[in-house]
């Protein structure tokens, strides 16, 4: 049970597809692989996605911090002591993915040492997840190309459409499309990671006013205090905060303050112990939630839904959890599949899923 080793492996996939949003892109996965070993032999595994544009992380600042700052702290506990690692990493200001990704692992290295699996052991409320697919910036057709993919392969019928564009138009016409070809059938939600300002957004969300919105999620900065509140006391939708609660007390000030109605909880940020913190704070503030994607792999998309599946709240509403699919390949032995517009959670202890060494050896970049 004693934790005897940290690694920290970075590692580069192409994606076939780029995503592209208000706020920055993605045209390759440089992620870091975290591994966790134990005095027993048993190694839990998790990733940490980097995402400058968002938190500030590097992939060579993820691997440098968890080497020289995090691995040293961690090893000689043992994994019971998940609240001291919490304590431990948090003597660190920001790194949210870099100590995520670590605290995952931990977790992923006690359910194969006690051979339960770790949606188990944080709540055990369902096996799967519905779920949504994001659509980041393209032309309308495209963008409903590819739900109308999603759709007839995998039975995917909630999306999250990217916007934040000028003029709001371009999105606007984005998400008619959308509607015009879902039908109403289809959940449509957008994410404007901070784009526009906050009368941009009220304009957009006047226009959008026919279409159904499910949410709306960081359609301007969270620092335009002012004006994200009066935004948020205008639209008839839960407001998302994603990007702007990375922490249990930014959801509560953004909450408190007017700023947000809803929250996103994504375990790439906030790991499974952060997570947990954060979805109790939501039930008690009697939130919406939903699990959110930091456009992660299938190891990062198997965390969100262990942990989306563990309670009542995050199983609710469809999560986040295809955007794998656009990767041209992965780590694990075996991909994840979306049937039905379902995720479902694997059967073995842990997070249920391994690497093929073959496919680490073939992308990690330090060797
Ligand atoms: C999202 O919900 O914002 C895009 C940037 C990021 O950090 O996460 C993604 C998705
Ligand atoms: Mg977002």
């Amino acid at each position: 049970m004693k934790i005897t080793g940290v690694e920290a492996i970075p590692f580069a996939i192409p994606y076939r597809k780029p995503l592209t949003f208000a706020s920055g892109e993605v045209h390759v996965a440089e992620h870091v692989l975290v591994r966790v070993h134990t005095d027993d032999g048993v190694v839990g595994i998790a990733e940490a996605p980097p995402r400058p544009f968002t938190y500030g992380e590097t992939q060579d600042g993820v691997v440098a911090v968890i080497r020289k700052i995090f691995a040293p702290q961690v090893i000689g506990l043992n994994l019971w002591q998940r609240e001291v690692i919490h304590a431990r990493l948090g003597r660190t200001v920001g790194n949210p993915v870099a100590k995520a990704a670590i605290d995952m692992a931990v977790w992923d290295a006690l359910g194969r040492t006690l051979d339960i699996q770790v949606t188990e052991l944080l709540g055990g409320y369902t096996d799967r997840m519905r779920v949504s697919h994001m659509l980041g910036f393209d032309e309308p057709a495209a963008m409903v190309a590819e739900a109308e993919k999603m759709r007839d392969v995998h039975g995917i019928t909630t999306f999250k459409v990217k916007v934040g564009r000028r003029p709001v138009e371009l999105d606007v016409a984005v998400v008619r499309a959308l509607r015009e070809a879902l039908g109403e059938g289809a959940e449509l939600y957008i994410d404007g990671n901070r784009g526009w300002t906050a009368s941009e957004s009220a304009a957009a969300m006047k226009q959008m006013a026919d279409l159904n919105l499910l949410f709306a999620e960081e359609l301007c900065p969270a620092d335009d205090v002012l004006g994200r509140r009066w935004l948020v006391s205008h639209i008839d939708v839960p407001f998302i905060a994603d990007e702007s609660v990375p922490t249990p007390a930014d959801v509560t000030r953004e909450v408190l303050g007017g700023s947000a109605t809803a929250i996103s909880i994504k375990t790439a940020r906030t790991g499974f112990t952060g997570s947990q913190r954060v979805h109790h704070l939501a039930e008690g503030l009697g939130l919406e939630v939903v699990m959110g994607n930091q456009i992660d792999s299938q190891l990062g998309s198997m965390c969100s839904v262990v942990f989306g599946a563990a309670y009542r709240l995050t199983s609710r509403r469809a999560g986040e959890l295809s955007n794998f699919l656009d990767m041209s390949d992965d780590l694990l032995t075996e991909p994840l599949e979306i049937c039905g517009g379902e995720l479902t959670i694997r059967p073995g202890a842990g997070l249920g899923v391994d690497l093929d060494p073959d496919k680490l050896a073939r992308y990690r970049q330090d060797i």
